[in-house]
């Protein structure tokens, strides 16, 4: 009962306590015999469980097996009744704390329902096994909007709809961590819309760039077995009509060091196992292919092949898939003759020639079948890979290169090429779904980028693939959270502000200038005497005190990021970050007598025109250019503008447990992946909010014609106030605004459904008013 002693709505009291209290405690509730609450159990579980007695700040808890345990009150919160056991919207629930939600989530995945909404988040929690959710029925179920289920299909079908209704583009953002299913799920949106708006054939081919950037682009490692190492953004256009027209990939950051190295138990790039295993006798000939085990570069993890996994018949795939984007069987044959030189070039061996580690190259069948494959010379090889040349004055002096030095310039020289055919590869790839005339300018994007990562050692990899999944949340935070709220404040509306983690503080960690992580990376790389130990000394200099920075022992730190704190070794951070490629390199590649080595080099050359970050300290004729993490932070700016110009729809990714099987369903896990992407105050936002809004104006003139007195002089704002006491919608259930109305969802579709009904019966009277003239 309230203050003027009419009965409140038991629901909404509860939601307001909810509200003043977040993940408050239970003994602000009324807390009473028989009451179902959930109790943190000795194990640190939440178990379900009924009070039996209660006394001050004790309580005795009946466990359904019957045992009774002595608990705080403060470590018992409410469940919620069993008729919302396993709702498909976190909404729903009248209790929004983690156990219950916890709870709801696993009650639907037992049951193979994986996915459940948060509000205006779709959440996806991977199966790790095939689940009966997709194909035609499905799809067919969706288009026809048959069934409500929470789906991809349905986000990509909404996306699809406000593209048409609205003219504006729209986004499809997939975030979560390593393995939690982001790559599956963006596929699983391009199938719905491919099947929404195929016909012409080109959804097709858009299909089957998924197994080609795959096979180059994708890995195991020890979190995913096909781990994407690239991040990936996918336009795909439609015409007035709804057809797709084309469609555009845009790559980011490939992760090249894994040609070269990458932790035990880990592979390369799949296509690398796919070529040895399945290139059939011919091209195996003249490409000199051997089994993967003879290659230093595959071999070296200890982890030729994958439970489950056919490489031959990949490869097959995999060519069928180029076949179908008309890469021509000739350029194929080029790229496979590219990947086998860098097989190959892993294999060349040095020999130490003086006592200062000076080297040569051993002549051997590596060094012959490189120089076959790229069509360069056998001494121009040699020389390019031990050996530098050094401006001084007027003249160029050659330099031998120490061991280190020759080992790495060979690895850049690996690496190089590889990253520049994947690029090369896109190019193909968009040139092949380039958009035709029909074009509208509207389209849908889908965003799969690698998740967040956290290992044992982690280095300059998990660094930038950390600060792009930071990048992302913030996009994921602005929307749901300070865009509504800003909104709502703007207007001048009443609103309890939710709090919500921000992760800010994080993003200027890296980005400022010039103290921000990424400045001071680059800096470093102008010091000619500096190393990974002084640069590690230069970040605990310059950022001890910021909150989200920790000095650690000598060589490392460590970053508290949004999704948890991650221990950065600096080993290796300073040659990757400024990814020195000798223009020795470059030359030789543009010597070679076969035009794909020829093509890779230019594109090499232009990615190095940008005249930043002197690499000075390498100490030769360095191409100039700008450093890894400076330019991945340009392209991140930039898609996350672009973003910003389009509808986001957001999916979120959830790892139910780290051992990539079906069935298990670990909630401390679940939880903090919940926790830190802010998936409950979604819910809470969604839920006390009005996620409905309409100017005074659009809600006068889309509703004026219903009322009963005639209001037509008075102003948009004296109509919508008359629409709202005509109809008897509750003072609860909005609230208006200096400009808009806001609506509790729910609203605005049961005046649409009285408009619906009036604007029928009008018609049908007028239908029949023609017939009686007539
Ligand atoms: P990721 O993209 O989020 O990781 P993936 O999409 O590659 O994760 O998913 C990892 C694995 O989980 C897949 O290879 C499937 O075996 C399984 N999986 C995911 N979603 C589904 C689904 N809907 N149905 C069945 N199995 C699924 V990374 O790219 O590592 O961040 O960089
Ligand atoms: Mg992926």
């Amino acid at each position: 009962v309230n203050g003027s002693g009419s009965p409140v709505d038991p629901l909404s009291l509860v939601g307001l306590l909810e509200e003043k209290l977040r993940f408050g405690h239970i003994k602000n509730y009324v807390l009473k015999k028989k009451l179902q609450v959930w109790c943190r159990l000795p194990d640190a579980e939440w178990g379900l469980g009924e009070i039996q007695s209660i006394s001050g700040n004790n309580a005795n808890i009946l466990l359904p097996e019957g045992r009774v345990l002595a608990v705080l009150v403060e470590n018992l919160l409410p469940s919620n009744p069993q008729v919302l056991d396993g709702v498909d919207d976190l909404i729903q629930l009248s209790y929004l704390n983690e156990p219950s939600v916890l709870h709801n989530l696993k009650c639907r995945y037992v049951h193979d329902m994986v996915y459940t909404k948060a509000g205006l988040v779709l959440v996806a929690i991977n199966p790790f096994k095939e689940v009966p959710l997709y194909g035609d029925d499905y799809i067919a179920a969706y288009k026809e909007k048959t069934t409500e289920n929470p789906h991809v299909y349905a986000i990509a079908d909404s996306a699809f709809n406000e593209m048409m209704r609205d003219g504006v583009n729209q986004s499809i953002i997939i975030s979560g961590e390593s393995g939690a299913g982001k790559t599956e799920t963006a596929k699983i949106a391009m199938q719905y819309l491919a099947a929404l708006g195929g016909g012409s054939g080109i959804e097709y081919e858009i299909l089957q760039t998924n197994p080609i950037l795959e096979a180059f682009g994708n890995a195991k490692t020890l979190r995913n077995d096909n781990s994407s190492r690239f991040g990936k953004l996918i336009d795909i256009h439609f015409s007035t009509s709804g057809r797709i027209c084309g469609a555009k990939i845009q790559t980011f950051l490939l992760e090249k060091s894994r040609v070269v190295q990458r932790a035990k138990g880990e592979r390369s790039y799949h296509v690398f196992y796919q070529l040895c295993a399945g290139a059939p006798a011919s091209l195996r000939e003249k490409l000199n292919l051997k089994a993967a085990n003879n290659y230093e570069y595959l071999k070296q993890s200890d982890c030729l092949r994958i439970d489950d996994v056919d490489d031959a018949l990949r490869f097959h795939r995999l060519t069928e898939a180029l076949d179908i984007v008309r890469v021509s069987k000739e350029d194929q044959e080029s790229v496979f003759a590219m990947l086998a030189a860098v097989l190959w070039l892993g294999n060349i061996e040095y020999l130490v020639i003086d006592n200062e580690n000076h080297v040569e190259v051993v002549p051997s069948e590596a060094v012959t079948n490189v120089t076959k494959l790229m069509g360069c010379k056998v001494p121009d090889l040699m020389l390019t890979l031990s050996t530098h040349k050094i401006q001084a004055g007027n003249d160029i002096v050659i330099q031998k290169l120490t061991l280190p030095q020759a080992i790495s310039t060979r690895d850049a020289l690996a690496k190089s090429i590889y990253s520049s055919l994947f690029d090369w590869l896109v190019e193909q790839i968009n040139r092949s779904l380039e958009v035709g005339k029909s074009r509208t300018g509207r389209f849908i994007s889908i965003l799969d980028i690698y998740g967040f990562e956290s290992y044992d050692k982690n280095s300059f990899e998990q660094f930038c693939i950390n600060y792009a999944n930071e990048r992302l949340q913030q996009h994921f935070n602005r929307h749901p959270f300070k865009l509504e709220q800003e909104e709502y404040i703007q207007d001048g509306i009443d609103w309890t502000k939710v709090e919500f983690a921000d992760n800010t503080e994080c993003l200027n960690l890296f980005e400022k200038k010039p103290l921000g992580l990424l400045s001071l990376l680059d800096e470093e790389l102008t010091f000619p005497k500096a190393t990974d130990l002084t640069l590690a000394d230069k970040l605990k200099q310059h950022l001890i005190g910021n909150r989200c920075f920790k000095a650690e022992r000598e060589g490392a730190f460590r970053i508290c990021h949004y999704a948890g704190e991650v221990l950065y070794e600096t080993n290796g951070f300073l040659e990757k970050n400024g990814d020195p490629l000798h223009s020795d390199s470059i030359q030789l590649l543009l010597s070679c007598n076969c035009q794909l080595p020829q093509l890779l080099a230019a594109h090499l050359l232009n990615q190095s025109q940008n005249p930043v970050s002197p690499l000075r300290r390498l100490g030769s004729v360095e191409s100039q250019k700008q450093s890894v993490a400076i330019k991945f932070k340009g392209q991140l700016f930039k898609l996350m503008q672009r973003l910003e110009r389009t509808t986001p729809h957001f999916i979120r990714c959830i790892k139910p447990n780290n051992k990539q099987l079906p069935g298990i369903y670990e909630n401390d896990l679940v939880l903090q992946q919940l926790r830190c992407c802010g998936v409950l105050e979604v819910v809470r936002i969604s839920r006390s909010g009005y996620p409905s809004r309409m100017t005074h104006q659009q809600f006068a003139e889309r509703y004026g014609f219903l009322l009963l007195e005639d209001v037509q002089f008075q102003d948009p704002l004296g109509v919508s106030v008359a629409i709202l006491q005509q109809f008897n919608i509750l003072p609860e259930m909005y609230q208006v605004g200096y400009t808009k109305l806001f609506f509790r969802a729910g609203q605005i579709a049961s005046l649409e459904d009285i408009r619906n009904r009036t604007m029928q019966a009008i018609l049908w009277i007028q239908r029949r008013y023609r017939g009686l003239i007539s």
